[in-house]
Protein backbone atom coordinates (compact mmCIF):
# COMPACT_ATOMS: atom_id res chain seq x y z
CA UNK A 1 0.00 0.00 0.00
CA UNK A 2 1.53 3.54 -0.76
CA UNK A 3 4.94 4.36 -2.10
CA UNK A 4 6.22 6.47 1.08
CA UNK A 5 7.03 3.46 3.47
CA UNK A 6 10.23 2.03 3.95
CA UNK A 7 8.90 1.09 6.99
CA UNK A 8 10.29 -2.17 8.70
CA UNK A 9 8.28 -2.69 12.00
CA UNK A 10 8.12 1.25 12.86
CA UNK A 11 4.66 1.96 13.79
CA UNK A 12 2.93 5.31 14.01
CA UNK A 13 -0.20 6.68 15.89
CA UNK A 14 -2.27 9.66 14.50
CA UNK A 15 -4.92 10.74 16.36
CA UNK A 16 -7.46 13.44 14.87
CA UNK A 17 -9.40 15.57 17.09
CA UNK A 18 -11.57 18.42 16.57
CA UNK A 19 -15.36 19.18 16.87
CA UNK A 20 -18.45 17.99 14.84
CA UNK A 21 -17.99 19.12 11.54
CA UNK A 22 -14.71 20.33 11.41
CA UNK A 23 -13.70 17.91 8.93
CA UNK A 24 -11.62 15.07 10.36
CA UNK A 25 -13.21 12.40 8.13
CA UNK A 26 -12.41 14.08 5.08
CA UNK A 27 -8.92 14.92 6.22
CA UNK A 28 -8.38 11.14 7.08
CA UNK A 29 -9.58 10.11 3.89
CA UNK A 30 -8.07 12.71 1.78
CA UNK A 31 -4.57 11.85 3.47
CA UNK A 32 -5.08 8.22 2.84
CA UNK A 33 -6.31 8.53 -0.84
CA UNK A 34 -3.71 10.69 -1.64
CA UNK A 35 -0.58 8.27 -0.33
CA UNK A 36 -2.43 5.42 -2.00
CA UNK A 37 -2.88 7.67 -5.12
CA UNK A 38 -6.51 6.92 -5.26
CA UNK A 39 -8.85 9.64 -6.44
CA UNK A 40 -11.78 10.51 -4.26
CA UNK A 41 -14.93 12.03 -5.25
CA UNK A 42 -15.14 15.73 -3.79
CA UNK A 43 -18.33 16.97 -5.30
CA UNK A 44 -20.70 14.07 -3.35
CA UNK A 45 -22.98 16.18 -1.33
CA UNK A 46 -24.13 15.70 2.27
CA UNK A 47 -27.00 13.03 2.54
CA UNK A 48 -25.83 11.08 -0.22
CA UNK A 49 -26.27 7.74 0.85
CA UNK A 50 -22.92 6.02 -0.39
CA UNK A 51 -20.74 8.55 0.87
CA UNK A 52 -19.76 7.63 4.33
CA UNK A 53 -17.47 10.37 4.77
CA UNK A 54 -20.22 12.89 5.11
CA UNK A 55 -21.82 10.77 7.78
CA UNK A 56 -20.57 11.94 11.52
CA UNK A 57 -18.67 9.94 12.84
CA UNK A 58 -20.26 7.11 15.79
CA UNK A 59 -17.55 7.00 18.03
CA UNK A 60 -14.45 6.66 16.11
CA UNK A 61 -13.06 5.73 12.46
CA UNK A 62 -9.60 3.21 12.38
CA UNK A 63 -7.64 3.92 9.27
CA UNK A 64 -4.15 2.03 8.56
CA UNK A 65 -2.26 2.94 6.36
CA UNK A 66 1.87 2.80 5.29
CA UNK A 67 3.33 6.35 4.65
CA UNK A 68 6.11 8.22 5.33
CA UNK A 69 8.38 5.40 6.48
CA UNK A 70 5.63 4.52 9.48
CA UNK A 71 3.17 2.05 9.47
CA UNK A 72 0.32 4.32 10.64
CA UNK A 73 -3.07 3.98 12.33
CA UNK A 74 -5.27 6.86 12.19
CA UNK A 75 -7.77 7.26 14.92
CA UNK A 76 -10.51 9.34 13.42
CA UNK A 77 -12.26 10.65 16.51
CA UNK A 78 -16.03 11.75 16.77
CA UNK A 79 -16.08 15.41 17.71
CA UNK A 80 -20.04 15.52 18.84
CA UNK A 81 -20.05 16.10 22.48
CA UNK A 82 -21.31 12.77 23.24
CA UNK A 83 -17.81 11.33 21.71
CA UNK A 84 -15.46 13.66 23.37
CA UNK A 85 -14.94 12.02 26.73
CA UNK A 86 -13.08 8.99 24.52
CA UNK A 87 -10.87 11.45 23.27
CA UNK A 88 -8.14 11.60 26.04
CA UNK A 89 -8.03 7.70 25.93
CA UNK A 90 -6.85 7.38 22.66
CA UNK A 91 -4.81 10.91 22.33
CA UNK A 92 -2.52 9.23 25.43
CA UNK A 93 -1.38 6.72 23.28
CA UNK A 94 -0.79 9.53 20.28
CA UNK A 95 2.67 9.13 18.40
CA UNK A 96 1.62 12.26 16.65
CA UNK A 97 -1.76 14.59 17.12
CA UNK A 98 -3.61 16.76 14.69
CA UNK A 99 -6.62 19.14 15.64
CA UNK A 100 -8.75 20.60 13.30
CA UNK A 101 -11.24 23.43 13.23
CA UNK A 102 -13.34 24.77 10.71
CA UNK A 103 -11.81 27.37 9.88
CA UNK A 104 -15.50 29.11 7.91
CA UNK A 105 -17.25 28.57 11.25
CA UNK A 106 -16.25 31.11 13.71
CA UNK A 107 -19.16 30.71 16.16
CA UNK A 108 -17.68 26.98 16.76
CA UNK A 109 -14.21 28.52 17.90
CA UNK A 110 -14.47 29.03 21.33
CA UNK A 111 -15.91 25.99 21.74
CA UNK A 112 -12.84 24.49 19.74
CA UNK A 113 -10.54 26.22 21.76
CA UNK A 114 -11.67 25.48 25.34
CA UNK A 115 -11.34 21.64 24.05
CA UNK A 116 -7.85 22.70 22.42
CA UNK A 117 -6.80 23.68 25.49
CA UNK A 118 -7.61 21.33 27.30
CA UNK A 119 -5.85 18.84 25.09
CA UNK A 120 -2.43 20.82 25.27
CA UNK A 121 -2.76 20.94 28.32
CA UNK A 122 -3.17 17.50 29.52
CA UNK A 123 0.23 15.73 30.35
CA UNK A 124 -0.20 12.92 28.59
CA UNK A 125 0.85 14.81 25.62
CA UNK A 126 3.40 16.87 27.01
CA UNK A 127 6.14 15.82 24.04
CA UNK A 128 3.47 14.64 21.47
CA UNK A 129 3.87 16.63 18.55
CA UNK A 130 0.76 18.49 17.16
CA UNK A 131 -0.39 19.72 13.87
CA UNK A 132 -2.83 22.47 13.98
CA UNK A 133 -5.45 22.57 11.04
CA UNK A 134 -7.86 25.70 10.10
CA UNK A 135 -9.76 23.56 7.23
CA UNK A 136 -11.91 24.54 4.63
CA UNK A 137 -9.39 27.28 3.67
CA UNK A 138 -11.36 26.84 -0.04
CA UNK A 139 -14.28 28.65 1.40
CA UNK A 140 -14.38 32.35 1.06
CA UNK A 141 -15.28 32.58 4.67
CA UNK A 142 -12.12 30.56 6.43
CA UNK A 143 -10.63 32.60 8.76
CA UNK A 144 -7.56 34.04 8.58
CA UNK A 145 -4.20 32.54 9.76
CA UNK A 146 -3.18 35.50 12.35
CA UNK A 147 -6.87 35.58 13.69
CA UNK A 148 -6.90 31.67 14.22
CA UNK A 149 -3.44 31.58 16.23
CA UNK A 150 -4.25 34.86 17.94
CA UNK A 151 -7.46 33.54 19.02
CA UNK A 152 -6.22 29.81 20.14
CA UNK A 153 -3.13 31.62 21.47
CA UNK A 154 -1.31 29.26 19.34
CA UNK A 155 2.14 31.62 19.62
CA UNK A 156 2.63 30.69 23.61
CA UNK A 157 3.16 28.36 26.19
CA UNK A 158 0.63 25.94 24.92
CA UNK A 159 2.67 24.87 22.00
CA UNK A 160 6.25 26.11 22.35
CA UNK A 161 7.68 23.04 24.03
CA UNK A 162 6.64 20.93 21.42
CA UNK A 163 6.87 20.20 17.65
CA UNK A 164 4.09 22.13 16.47
CA UNK A 165 3.04 23.48 13.18
CA UNK A 166 -0.60 25.50 12.28
CA UNK A 167 -1.51 25.40 8.84
CA UNK A 168 -4.34 26.21 6.13
CA UNK A 169 -5.71 23.39 4.53
CA UNK A 170 -9.01 22.16 2.49
CA UNK A 171 -9.52 18.71 3.45
CA UNK A 172 -11.88 18.61 0.51
CA UNK A 173 -9.58 19.86 -2.16
CA UNK A 174 -6.53 18.25 -0.85
CA UNK A 175 -4.82 21.38 -0.52
CA UNK A 176 -1.69 20.99 1.58
CA UNK A 177 -3.09 18.40 3.08
CA UNK A 178 0.19 16.06 1.49
CA UNK A 179 2.43 18.45 2.69
CA UNK A 180 0.77 18.71 6.44
CA UNK A 181 1.27 15.30 6.99
CA UNK A 182 4.44 14.91 5.59
CA UNK A 183 5.68 17.36 8.32
CA UNK A 184 3.45 15.88 11.17
CA UNK A 185 5.14 12.63 10.06
CA UNK A 186 8.79 13.52 10.53
CA UNK A 187 8.58 14.12 13.83
CA UNK A 188 7.60 10.71 15.04
CA UNK A 189 10.94 9.67 15.99
CA UNK A 190 11.21 5.71 17.26
CA UNK A 191 11.12 6.46 20.99
CA UNK A 192 8.10 9.01 20.61
CA UNK A 193 10.10 11.65 21.61
CA UNK A 194 11.38 14.74 19.91
CA UNK A 195 12.65 14.69 16.68
CA UNK A 196 16.21 15.70 15.88
CA UNK A 197 15.60 18.03 13.37
CA UNK A 198 12.73 21.07 14.14
CA UNK A 199 11.77 22.17 11.34
CA UNK A 200 11.61 25.83 11.95
CA UNK A 201 10.64 28.77 9.34
CA UNK A 202 12.79 31.75 10.42
CA UNK A 203 12.39 32.46 13.95
CA UNK A 204 8.39 30.71 13.87
CA UNK A 205 7.47 27.93 14.44
CA UNK A 206 4.18 28.85 12.23
CA UNK A 207 4.58 29.11 8.43
CA UNK A 208 2.11 30.84 6.45
CA UNK A 209 0.42 28.84 3.64
CA UNK A 210 -0.42 30.97 0.31
CA UNK A 211 -3.41 29.83 -0.89
N1 LIG B 1 -15.81 23.41 1.94
C1 LIG B 1 -15.24 22.41 2.63
N2 LIG B 1 -16.00 21.50 3.24
C2 LIG B 1 -15.37 20.52 3.93
C3 LIG B 1 -13.96 20.44 4.02
N3 LIG B 1 -13.65 19.37 4.80
C4 LIG B 1 -14.81 18.81 5.16
N4 LIG B 1 -15.86 19.50 4.65
C5 LIG B 1 -17.28 19.22 4.82
O1 LIG B 1 -17.60 19.37 6.19
C6 LIG B 1 -18.59 18.41 6.55
C7 LIG B 1 -18.10 17.61 7.73
O2 LIG B 1 -16.97 16.84 7.35
P1 LIG B 1 -16.54 15.55 8.18
O3 LIG B 1 -15.21 15.12 7.67
O4 LIG B 1 -17.60 14.53 8.22
O5 LIG B 1 -16.39 16.20 9.63
P2 LIG B 1 -15.98 15.49 11.01
O6 LIG B 1 -15.03 16.40 11.69
O7 LIG B 1 -15.48 14.10 10.74
O8 LIG B 1 -17.35 15.43 11.81
P3 LIG B 1 -17.78 14.41 13.01
O9 LIG B 1 -17.55 13.02 12.52
O10 LIG B 1 -19.24 14.68 13.27
O11 LIG B 1 -16.95 14.76 14.20
C8 LIG B 1 -18.86 17.58 5.29
O12 LIG B 1 -20.01 18.10 4.64
C9 LIG B 1 -17.62 17.78 4.46
O13 LIG B 1 -17.83 17.66 3.07
C10 LIG B 1 -13.18 21.43 3.34
O14 LIG B 1 -11.95 21.45 3.34
N5 LIG B 1 -13.87 22.40 2.65
MG1 LIG C 1 -16.14 12.27 11.27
Amino acid sequence: MGNFCGCIGKKANVVILGLQNSGKTTTMTRIMSIVTRQELDVSSHPGHPDDSLLTPTIGQNIGHISMFGYKTTIFDMGGQSSYRKQWSVQYATATTIVFIIDGADASSFAEARRHFTQVMQDEATANTPVLFLINKCDLDTCARFETVVEYFSLDGPLTHHRPFRVLRVSALTGHSIYYAFRWLMAQVTPKGGRPARHIRVGSSNFEKMIV
